[in-house]
C-alpha cells in the first residue's frame, strides 16, 4: 500500500493559509478565530474521509475510522496539533495531523480494513503560547485534571473554559477528555525534526528514542517607573537591568548544565514599555530543557539563585511562577522497532535520535505505548515562517507512518 503525497501537500498549503500574514508566516494561537477556522477545516476534511468526528471536553478533535474488524481491540491513535506559535511555518504539528488524514484516505481508497480501530487526534493547545503547554494531551492522559485545565488563564485573564465556550466548543453533549486505561494501545506522532541532525547526516527518517523535559517559568520583577531623562542614574530602580542579567544567566546555565541542556528567554514583557520611561515592571519568560529531569531541577535551582542574587543586588522585589512542566520521556521499544522495520521496508535511511522539542507524545506515554517519526528540517529551522521540508521527504515520512501503523495493527 502506498500513499501519494499530492493531497497531503495541497492540504498543508491550504491549512497554512489560515491565519497567514504576508512576510510573517501564520499565527493560530489556540482558541482564537484563526484556530477555530483551522478546526473547521480539519473537521470538514475528516468527515469527507468518512470519519466519525468528536470534540472532547478540552477541545481535542478526534476522528475515528469505523472499518476495523475487531472494534473491541485497543485503539491505534496518531496525529499531532494544528495550533501554532506566533509567525509559524506550515509544518510543525500540521504535518502530523494532515499526514494522518492522508493515511486514512489511502486506507479508504484501498478499501483496507484494520484489526484495531484507528483514531486521528489533533490535540488542543500544544504550543502553550496563550495558555500553559499541552493542555489537551495532559488531560487526555490524566496528567492534569479537567477542573485545573478549565481554570488556567491567558494574559488577559480569560480562562481556558471561557475560551472554549467562546468557540462554541462546550455546547451540547460533551465527550470525556480523559482516556480510560487500556482504551488506546499505541500513539504515534509524525513530526518534522525541527533541528539540523537528519539533514546534516543526510538521513531521511528519525526514530525518536526519548523526548526532553522542560520547565517554563515566569519571573516578575518590580521596580519604580520614572522619567528616562531626569532620573539620575544612581537614583533608579530599573527592573530591566535585572532582566538583562537574568537573560545572560539563563544562557550560561543552558550552555553549562549538560550536553543536552538548552536555556532560553523568549518572552519579555516591559511595563509600561516606552523609550523615554524607566520600566516599572518587567516579566521574563524562561524555558529550560534537558534530557534528565534531575538536571532540570538542578538547573532551575541555579536559575532561582541567580534571580535572587541579581534582584537583591539591585534592590528589586520579584516573584516567580512555574507555568508549565513536562517530564523527559523515553519511547516504547516496541513502537520504535515497528518504525525501524517500516523504514527498512521502504528503503529509507534512518537513525535513532532524541527529540529536543516537546510533544504531546510525552504525555500520551503515561497511558499507552508511544513512538515518534521525524523527517528532516531544512537548515534545522522551526518555530519560524521559513520552516521547510522537501515534499519527497514529507511523503516518505507519511508512508513510514502508514507502514508503522499496519505493522502495529498486525501485532
Ligand atoms: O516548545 C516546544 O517544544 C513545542 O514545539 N511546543
Ligand atoms: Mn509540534
Ligand atoms: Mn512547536
Amino acid at each position: 500500500m502506498h500513499l501519494s503525497g499530492d493531497r497531503l501537500l495541497d492540504d498543508l498549503v491550504k491549512l497554512g493559509e489560515i491565519g497567514a500574514r504576508e512576510e510573517s508566516g501564520r499565527t493560530r494561537l489556540v482558541l482564537t478565530p484563526e484556530d477555530f477556522e483551522a478546526r473547521r477545516f480539519l473537521i470538514t476534511r475528516m468527515k469527507e474521509a468518512r470519519m466519525q468526528v468528536r470534540v472532547d471536553q478540552v477541545g481535542n478533535i478526534i476522528g475515528r475510522r469505523g472499518n476495523s474488524t475487531k472494534d473491541d481491540l485497543p485503539v491505534l491513535a496518531f496525529g499531532s496539533h494544528i495550533d501554532t506559535v506566533p509567525s509559524a511555518g506550515t509544518l510543525d504539528g500540521c504535518y502530523g495531523v494532515l499526514a494522518g488524514l492522508e493515511v486514512i484516505r489511502t486506507l479508504n481508497d484501498e478499501r483496507a480494513e484494520t484489526r484495531h480501530p484507528l483514531e486521528l487526534i489533533s490535540f488542543s493547545n500544544e504550543e502553550g503560547v496563550r495558555f500553559p503547554m499541552m493542555i489537551g494531551s495532559k488531560v487526555a492522559s490524566g496528567i492534569m485534571d479537567l477542573e485545573t485545565a478549565y481554570e488556567l488563564r491567558d494574559n488577559a485573564g480569560i480562562t481556558y473554559r471561557q475560551a472554549l465556550e467562546a468557540g462554541g466548543l462546550l455546547e451540547g453533549a460533551l465527550v470525556a477528555a480523559r482516556r480510560t486505561p487500556g482504551e488506546i494501545g499505541a500513539w504515534l506522532e509524525l513530526h518534522i525534526e525541527q533541528g539540523p541532525i537528519l539533514e546534516s547526516e543526510r538521513l531521511k527518517i528519525g526514530v525518536v528514542e526519548s523526548i526532553v523535559g522542560l520547565v517554563h517559568m515566569l519571573v516578575t520583577i518590580q521596580g519604580r517607573a520614572g522619567h528616562a531623562g531626569t532620573t539620575p542614574m544612581n537614583a533608579r530602580r530599573d527592573p530591566m537591568l535585572a532582566a538583562a542579567q537574568i537573560i545572560l544567566e539563563v544562557n550560561k546555565i543552558g550552555r553549562e548544565l549538560s550536553r543536552s541542556s538548552v536555556g532560553t528567554v523568549g518572552l519579555l514583557n516591559v511595563q509600561p514599555g516606552a523609550m523615554n520611561v524607566i520600566p516599572g515592571k518587567v516579566e521574563v519568560g524562561i524555558d529550560l530543557r534537558d534530557t534528565s529531569g534531575e538536571r532540570i531541577d538542578q538547573g532551575m535551582q541555579k536559575v532561582r539563585s541567580a534571580i535572587d542574587a541579581v534582584c537583591k543586588k539591585l534592590g528589586l522585589e520579584y516573584t516567580t511562577r512555574e507555568r508549565a512542566r513536562l517530564a523527559p520521556q523515553p519511547m516504547s521499544r516496541k513502537v520504535m522497532g515497528s518504525i525501524e522495520l517500516a523504514a527498512r521496508r521502504l528503503g529509507a535511511s534512518y537513525k535513532v535520535m532524541p527529540s529536543g522539542a516537546g510533544h504531546d507524545t510525552q504525555n500520551m506515554a503515561r497511558i499507552c505505548e508511544t513512538g515518534m517519526i521525524f523527517v528532516p528540517s531544512k537548515g534545522g529551522v522551526s518555530h519560524a515562517p521559513d520552516e521547510w521540508t522537501d515534499p519527497t521527504d514529507l511523503a516518505l515520512g507519511a508512508n513510514v507512518l502508514l507502514e508503522t501503523l499496519l505493522e502495529l495493527d498486525r501485532t
